[in-house]
């Protein structure tokens, strides 16, 4: 089944913020920000802004009727500054006018004094300084300090991987739109409705049940969208109650990019022990996570990537810990894989120089450490169900890997000033917010009379097909045809307190909320049905759009049922409340069981590098993942087709650099460089392990979201082996991403004697 929205995507049909049709008297509003890192506000000047024709007002935080905070975890983040200044985009003012252009206009008009501050915006500089967002923490397993005297290789390093902006193709921003009594309802293009409107109601000294979230869909969020959708969506919000006028405030690209935190850039220390047979025996590893300015969702990344400091291994001896460290730098935020990467990075470096500095091949050491059933992970989960043995097996099976290198080496012998290497990337990747409060969700599902079914619940469409995926789960239960079926928006008066789509998890726990939901309703028809027929119940079923005596045909229709036991007086909508059962985890001891599973897989990644400019491309991406059961194949396979190349850009050209002031360089497309349809690997396999999966994931169709984007890992570790086949005294580098400038200047001198 395809994507239930894919015809009105490419026919420009489907709705999203900035398309809404407005309300009479609404305003446009422009975001008046920080234009240093670091400073402290002498005076501003609004004067000239103001006088504008066209311009409303002009809102700051002494308007604020509430608390001038929006930090989730933290309450360390204002609305608007008051005085002092953290990072360039920093919200200072909103503009309101009768125009987006003469909103932008008022907003050169205002004077800012400012003493400005040397900024902070490198990790290192924050660590020494002690600037941290949290303590640190540290996840253990045996004793690494013993372990590391009986091993007979000790390789010690650094790693490091840089930002990335999410650049969802619509950007950030809001309608709200005063109602009766005080109260508003907001239009968002928000990952978290429920986060937006508790923020709102805190800084507008409301109640929740006075702001009204809606969500139709997204266009694209990454992550992006978890949090830094509620700045925002309050500030429009404030402007509407302040002024009770409908507000619309959307993102233009520059100030969304300048605006927005990215992926965290991390800097990491590593110290990895084998043995003799290329066990690893002991791991530790020092996270540098650069939080920016505030601490957003930076803890909850932070507690991900120390979840999977190991990825798809089996270390017996682990010492992990990470630091959030604040600099001047936008907060940054949730993207895909949520510090997970950034934690498999350093894995994966550690074992590649340890594999240089033995002398074998990092592929040995990969497979050698593969994690198994009934090992434990560092924070004390016990792995069950592992896949990656099967991935690995069945990756052999589709893809002939010795056929490949021998072609590789063939090429590389025939070609000089060209060469070609593969590396591979297996995964493993936990599913459950790791915040275990937030693993769960509601369904509301009315059947109206005529058999046509309405569907709200707390996910959020943002292309990822989720509610493609929530309506086959309906139409499965009660087997009837998906025409019949309607999502409805994402909306907080319909499905309250819901977590943010995120943690890959949206389908899994809106979809078991859902088939409660279901199952409720359709246990009450079938009752009614063998009321009608006067059938014992347990011989009813539906199938088909019709009741079934056992396996025979009962003549009574879905609608007819549905109709009948109407009028009959029958509750026709339900509620489905889904908790993930068994998940835990203890933050004193840092122990527990924090993920209903995990998801396996495999990549294999080939480049080819020109030598003489250090440009590159991928040829060949062979990929076996583990989808459980899917629910639709169409829809996971573009997930995952998403996420790789997503990491791909990641590892290779997507490079954010701010200045030595903490100005944004790549703060526009032509200086950031995103993949695009001429980076896709020519070829792309994908093979779905079908496997046993587990009842934790719905209908045992696996999460898929986020695992696959760290496949695009191996395409960082295939370019330093197209660099070795060049130049073999090559000590490779740990320092992403890896850009095809960078590539060519790790062996400009070794080129000269071309
Ligand atoms: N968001 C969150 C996430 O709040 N908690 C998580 O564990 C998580 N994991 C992945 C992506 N977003
Ligand atoms: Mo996310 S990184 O919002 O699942």
């Amino acid at each position: 089944m395809h994507n239930i929205d894919a015809i009105n995507h490419v026919t420009g049909k489907s709705v999203y913020v900035d398309d809404i049709p407005l309300q009479e008297g609404t305003l446009y509003a422009t975001v008046f920000y920080s234009p240093v890192a670091k400073g402290i506000i002498k005076t501003i000047d609004y004067s000239q802004a103001e006088k504008l024709n066209g311009v409303h007002a002009i809102i700051t935080a002494k308007d604020i009727p509430g608390e001038n905070q929006i930090g989730a975890i933290i309450q360390d983040e204002p609305l608007f500054a008051e005085k002092e200044l953290h990072f360039i985009g920093q919200p200072i003012a909103l503009i309101l006018a009768e125009s987006e252009l003469i909103a932008r206009k008022a907003r050169k008009l205002i004077k800012l004094d400012i003493e400005e501050l040397p900024p902070v915006t490198d990790v290192h500089t924050a660590f020494k300084k002690k600037q941290f967002i949290i303590p640190p923490r540290t996840f253990k397993l045996g004793d690494t300090e013993k372990a590391f005297s009986n091993c007979a290789y000790v390789i010690e390093g650094t790693a490091e991987t840089g930002a990335q902006e999410h650049l969802y193709i619509e950007t950030q921003g809001a309608y709200a739109v005063p109602v009766e009594n005080n109260g508003l309802k907001i239009y968002s293009s928000t990952q978290g409705p429920t986060s937006v409107q508790k923020t709102i109601a805190k800084v507008l000294g409301l109640s929740m049940n006075k702001i009204e979230l809606d969500v139709r869909r997204l266009g694209g969020a990454f992550g992006g969208k978890e949090d830094q959708a509620t700045p925002p969506a309050t500030m429009a919000a404030l402007a509407a109650f302040i002024l009770k006028k409908p507000v619309k405030l959307i993102y233009d690209r520059q100030d969304d990019l300048k605006m927005t935190g990215k992926r965290h850039p991390y800097s990491s220390n590593f110290k990895i022990g084998l043995n003799k047979e290329l066990k690893i025996i002991a791991y530790e590893v020092d996270f540098l996570q650069n939080a920016g300015a505030a601490a957003d969702l930076s803890p909850a990344i932070m507690e991900r990537t120390l979840f999977h400091t190991t990825n798809a291994y089996f270390i017996p001896n682990v010492r992990a810990t990470a630091y959030s460290c604040k600099t001047n730098l936008p907060p940054n935020t949730a993207f895909r894989g949520f510090g997970g990467p950034q934690a498999m990075f350093v894995i994966e470096s550690a074992i590649y120089k340890a594999a240089e500095k033995i002398g074998v091949k990092p592929e040995e050491i990969q497979k050698a450490n593969l994690i198994k059933n009934g090992d434990e992970f560092p924070y004390g989960q016990i792995a069950e169900n592992v896949e990656i043995q099967n991935v690995y097996e069945q990756f052999e099976q589709s893809y002939n890997l010795k056929t490949i290198k021998k072609q590789l080496a063939e090429y590389n012998k025939q070609n000089e000033h060209s060469k070609k290497a593969m590396a591979l990337m297996p995964i493993c990747f936990g599913i459950s917010f790791t915040n275990t409060s937030m693993n769960q969700a509601r369904a509301l599902v009315h059947i109206y009379q005529d058999g046509s079914i309405g569907i709200s619940t707390g996910a959020i469409e943002m292309g990822q097909g989720v509610n493609t995926k929530l309506l086959q789960v309906a139409s499965k239960i009660f087997s009837i045809k998906k025409e019949r079926i309607k999502l409805e928006t994402t909306n907080t008066t319909r499905v309250a307190n819901t977590s943010p789509t995120a943690a890959s998890s949206g389908a899994d726990l809106n979809g078991k909320a859902l088939e409660i939901a279901c199952n409720e309703l359709l246990s009450r028809l079938r009752k009614s049905a063998a009321e009608i027929l006067n059938i014992k119940e347990n011989e009813i079923f539906l199938k088909n759009e019709e009741v079934f005596i056992n396996e025979k045909p009962s003549g009574l229709s879905w609608e007819d049922l549905v109709w009948q036991s109407h009028l009959k007086r029958i509750k026709l909508s339900e509620k489905g409340h889904y908790a993930t059962p068994v998940i835990h985890f203890d933050k004193t001891i840092e122990k527990g069981h924090p993920f209903a599973y995990h998801v396996y897989g495999l990549a294999s990644i080939v480049c080819k590098l020109n030598i003489i400019d250090g440009t590159y491309e991928f040829e060949q991406v062979n990929i076996i993942h583990d989808f459980g059961q899917s629910l639709n194949s169409l829809i996971d396979i573009g997930q995952i087709e998403g996420g790789l190349l997503q990491g791909i850009g990641w590892m290779t050209m997507e490079e954010i650099r701010y200045d030595n002031k903490g100005s944004l360089l790549a703060n526009a497309l032509s200086t950031y460089k995103v993949p695009d349809i001429y980076s896709i690997p020519k070829e792309v396999n994908i093979k779905e392990l079908k496997t046993e999966s587990t009842k934790m994931a719905i209908l045992k169709s696996k999460a898929v979201g986020e695992p696959p984007f760290m496949y695009g890992i191996a395409a960082y570790f295939a370019l330093q082996n197209a660099i070795k086949e060049f130049k073999p005294d090559y000590e490779a580098k740990f320092n992403a991403p890896l850009s095809h400038e960078k590539v060519l200047m790790s062996y400009v001198p070794q080129l000269y004697e071309l």
